[in-house]
């Protein structure tokens, strides 16, 4: 077994844990939960850290659970969030449940031999309980004013607080029921500890307090950091919004992409977050890097190690390729090969034209589709680009002879102008 708090230290995993966490953990093999609670039918980047946590308990020899919340997604947790939320509705919820068990089926292992991970979902027991019995049992035990001292409610209770709507009861009560997840998880499998990021905190020890209450039990918690950029700007996003562990919403290339794109000093700290390499790897790792920082070796690494993780060796490859398109060289061949999806968000900005699918049929002679296609302004422009043999039709040179026709066609839509190296223009047959 080897040591989660010291592996969670070096990473800069390690945020707050309750006093007695890390021997408890040393002494014994400790059953942990995680909850996710399902506002999408995805996780995103932001969940990566908390899996991955799960990960090294379950390498340290510990046994993970992660939690789906069906019951509590359908609450609304208030922590770290400054307005109330909407709720989803059933269906929805169920959608979500599904694709998120998926999810996290991908990277903890249910069939270790000897801790294999467990998947709960806390609508099953919930969905029993009555409300007067959830009153009357739970409630009892933690005063309103224990609960309003949490940060995630104070912050709402403040009468300079912006959302003047404060909380309605029911964010309120959220708490509680997290609180009683730990309960039931610390009765049903002897579960004594709760993870999570650090706006997490006020939940899980409205649990540690419930089970010293009701079970007169003694029950740990411990939180990683939130991932920060060093810009100060929200880690995980892009101008187009979350960065998700789903191809459908992320593409593997836009998701390498984004690593690829993390600054040197976010990329030294994500190294140890988001990927297993060991310290003495990451460590020389970062010496080459500092030698020669215009090779970025970091964020390559980086982008290669978690992209495998979330998508696979087949994708990462298929990335790696379509990344060198824009800068590298690259064949017709390559740029046939890539997906529909991917052909896209390699070339998303560049500016677009439209032509007839029928005048492929006979083929067209290059000149008039340099202008037809609304690239280039004139004939001239394009008798002049063609001389100067600084055309090109999907990343191939191509002379005044050339003829145009369906077997330009890349996903049987696009064919790719570009004149010089970095004037790309992008034709789809309509
Ligand atoms: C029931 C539900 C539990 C225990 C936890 C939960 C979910 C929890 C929550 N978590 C966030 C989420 O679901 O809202 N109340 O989006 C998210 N979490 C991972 C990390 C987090 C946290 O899934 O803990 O800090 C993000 O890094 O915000 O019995």
């Amino acid at each position: 077994m080897n040591n989660f708090v010291e592996e969670l230290k070096w990473r800069g995993l390690l945020h707050d844990m309750m006093p007695g966490t890390e021997d408890l953990l040393n002494q014994k093999k400790v059953t942990g939960y995680i909850g996710f609670d399902p506002t999408a039918d995805s996780l995103h980047i932001g969940s990566l850290v908390p899996i991955l946590i799960l990960m090294h308990f379950q390498r340290a020899g510990h046994k993970p659970v992660a939690l789906v919340g069906g019951a509590t997604g359908m609450i609304g947790d208030p922590s770290g969030k400054s307005k109330e939320r909407n709720l989803l509705d059933e269906n929805t919820l169920n959608r979500n449940v599904a694709a998120i068990k998926k999810q996290l089926a991908q990277f903890i292992d249910f069939e270790a031999q000897d801790n294999p991970a467990v998947l709960v979902n806390n609508y099953d027991w919930f969905k029993d309980i009555s409300l007067i019995d959830f009153v009357r049992n739970i409630g009892k035990h933690i005063s309103v004013n224990y609960m309003m001292a949490k940060d995630s409610v104070k912050k709402r209770l403040n009468p300079e607080h912006d959302d003047s709507a404060g909380m309605s009861f029911t964010e309120f009560t959220y708490q509680l029921f997290q609180g009683y997840d730990f309960l039931h998880l610390y009765r049903e499998m002897d579960c004594q500890l709760q993870m999570g990021g650090s706006d997490q905190w006020g939940n899980m020890t409205t649990g540690t307090e419930l089970i010293r209450r009701v079970e007169g039990g003694k029950a740990y918690a411990l939180t990683v950091p939130l991932i920060t950029k060093a810009d100060g700007g929200k880690f995980g996003k892009t101008e187009q919004g979350n960065v998700w562990l789903s191809a459908k919403y992320t593409s593997p290339y836009k998701f390498y992409q984004f690593w690829i794109n993390t600054t040197d000093e976010d990329a030294e700290k994500y190294i140890k977050i988001f990927t297993f390499l060991d310290k003495e790897t990451i460590e020389k790792l970062i010496v080459e890097h500092k030698e020669a920082p215009h090779y970025r070796v970091l964020q390559k690494k980086l982008a290669e190690e978690v992209t495998r993780m979330v998508h696979g060796e087949e994708a990462l490859q298929n990335a790696i390729n379509a990344s060198q398109i824009l800068f590298g060289k690259t064949t017709a061949d390559a740029l046939k090969q890539l997906d529909e999806q991917t052909f896209l968000d390699v070339f998303e900005g560049v500016p677009q034209g439209e032509i007839d699918r029928s005048v492929l049929a006979n083929g067209i002679d290059i000149a008039t589709m340099l202008v037809e296609s609304g690239f280039l302004k004139s004939g001239n422009e394009a008798r002049r680009a063609l001389k100067e043999n600084s055309v090109s039709v999907n990343k191939e040179k191509v002379d005044a002879q050339k003829i145009v026709n369906q077997n330009d066609l890349i996903n049987d839509k696009y064919i790719l102008l570009q004149r010089g190296k970095k004037k790309y223009f992008l034709v789809r047959v309509v």
